[in-house]
């Protein structure tokens, strides 16, 4: 498929979101007739549907679920699911309907850059950006884009324009929402870095979830990395129909085999991508070059870290960049992030988990806690969770629309725990839940934002969710002084 084979086309472009404008404007640049439709009406539909107008796209809001007339394919935004009634429609009428991914990956040219690329239920963001560190220090033009905010259609179009460098390898963040939309995606190599209960409600069973997850290793030409803690995504790759010579690549937080990345007395070790892998490994970091001045990196993020690596080094990048990347890199914020101490308590905001899994490695980070939890559960349940962490809690502080379930959980795994339930949905919420919590704890204890659950039933979004946090947390701080 060319740039040209769009032209005179009509497209129903899903959503008026970050991906749905990025597609809208792409598509219409090329040539089609677009039509936008988004089932909301709000402000910010309006807002965005004015800055959008442009010759060849027609906004059509407040009706997410009537095909358009004459529509030849239907691109959709990740959050639609595959059972809203526009695609019912579609399919119906013998309408092809794919994701903006999809799109970006039939659009990108002849010469275009390999992807590397990452999934996962957690942790997808940091090793993508870790990788994306290592490529560079290895002098390779690349982005990290996908998930992580930049829509790829934007950037596989837009390169090589302007008289810029064209990239040379690109760091994907694959949602399982894109890899649902996107049939014909072959990336150069691929990481599933684990697979946990998510977005159940979107996928309809974990089955579901894991198939579409798996989708990221299909025609990978070089190597499918995969976590061996973690059998469900060596499955995958045993599942995946690759490329002939493709291997499969395990990363552990123990002492690599062959085949393997890991760790050797502090050291992170590859044991795939060397000449004789039976018997030699080659060092490529310490531990310690893991994102430093962060504090001793934690256990997820060195396993994301060795998955990082294992994908640059299948794309031939040298031993002495990976470490550099490492060095290089900067943990995002809201993602185990030091806000404060105060009075001989810590608070710590993982506003970034939003589901049970994330919350688990986090609450596993720290030995007495007072837990903030609750906001959008997603179809999870949390009696693993509390039972696992139940020992950790010092107490809990309840918020959000969803905070009934893990309430129901605490009674039946940690009755003995104060529970403080907020009983409060509202933007306002954070600075009393801060103040409760702070109630509860000890001194050495560490307050915890780690929700599990997302953030959207009382926030734009959990960037937003964990900046309250902060600013309640500095408040309280100001107040003390
Ligand atoms: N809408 C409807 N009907 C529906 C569903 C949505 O009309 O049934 C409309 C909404 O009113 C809204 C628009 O569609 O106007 C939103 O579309 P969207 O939810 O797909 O969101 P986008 O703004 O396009 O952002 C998407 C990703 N969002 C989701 O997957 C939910 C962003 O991932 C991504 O960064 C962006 O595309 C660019 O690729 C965010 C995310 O939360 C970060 N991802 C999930 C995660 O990481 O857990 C998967």
């Amino acid at each position: 498929m060319t740039t040209q084979d769009f032209a005179g086309q009509h497209i129903t472009v899903a959503g008026l979101g970050v991906s749905g404008i990025s597609a809208a404007r792409a598509l219409a640049g090329l040539g089609a007739r677009v039509t936008v439709v988004d089932g909301g009406d709000g402000d910010k539909q309006r807002a965005a549907a004015a800055d959008l107008e442009a010759p060849g796209i027609t906004v059509r809001l407040g009706d997410g679920t009537t095909l358009p007339e004459g529509t030849d394919l239907v691109v959709t935004s990740p959050g639609w699911k595959p059972d809203s009634p526009l695609f019912a429609a579609a399919a119906e009428a013998g309408v092809d309907v794919v994701g903006d991914v999809e799109i970006a990956w039939r659009l990108r040219g002849p010469d275009a850059a390999a992807w590397l690329a990452v999934t996962g239920t957690n942790g997808k963001t940091t090793t993508v950006r870790m990788l994306a560190a290592i490529l560079e220090a290895e002098g390779l033009h690349t982005a990290a884009v996908g998930n992580i905010g930049t829509p790829i259609i934007d950037l596989v179009l837009g390169q090589g324009q302007r008289g810029e460098r064209p990239y040379d390898v690109l760091a994907v963040e694959l949602s399982s929402y894109q890899l649902h939309w996107a049939p014909s995606l072959r990336a150069h190599s691929a990481a599933v870095l684990n697979l946990a209960p998510d977005h159940l409600d979107w996928h309809g069973s974990m089955k579901a979830y894991a198939a579409d997850k798996g989708r990221i290793y299909e025609g990978n030409t070089v190597a499918c990395v995969y976590n061996v803690a973690d059998k469900a995504t060596e499955d995958l790759v045993r599942e995946a129909d690759v490329e002939e010579g493709c291997r499969a690549v395990g990363f552990t937080l123990g002492t690599p085999g062959p085949s393997q990345l890991g760790v050797v007395d502090g050291l992170l070790v590859d044991r795939a991508f060397v000449e004789n892998r039976q018997q030699q490994a080659q060092e490529l970091a310490e531990i310690t070059d893991i994102a430093p001045g962060s504090g001793s990196p934690a256990p997820h993020n060195i396993a994301n870290a060795l998955a990082a690596a294992a994908l640059a080094r299948a794309f031939g990048v040298r031993p002495a960049s990976v470490r550099e990347g490492l060095r290089a890199f900067h943990p995002d914020a809201h993602r185990i992030q030091h806000i404060a101490d105060i009075a001989d308590i810590t608070y710590i905001d993982d506003s970034k988990a939003t589901n049970t899994h994330a919350a688990e490695a986090s609450l596993a980070a720290y030995e007495h806690i007072v837990w903030i939890a609750g906001g959008l559960a997603k179809g999870a349940t949390f009696d693993e969770l509390v039972a696992k962490s139940a020992q950790r809690l010092r107490g809990v502080v309840l918020i959000g629309a969803d905070r009934a379930l893990i309430r129901e959980a605490l009674a039946r795994h940690a009755p003995d725990v104060p529970v403080v339930d907020l009983d409060r949905t509202d933007t306002g919420a954070m600075p009393e839940a801060v103040r409760e919590a702070t109630g509860l704890a000890e001194p050495g204890d560490t307050v915890l934002l780690a929700p599990a659950c997302a953030s959207m039933d009382m926030f734009v979004n959990y960037n937003k969710r964990g900046d309250a946090f902060a600013d309640a947390v500095r408040e309280l701080s100001a107040r003390a002084q």
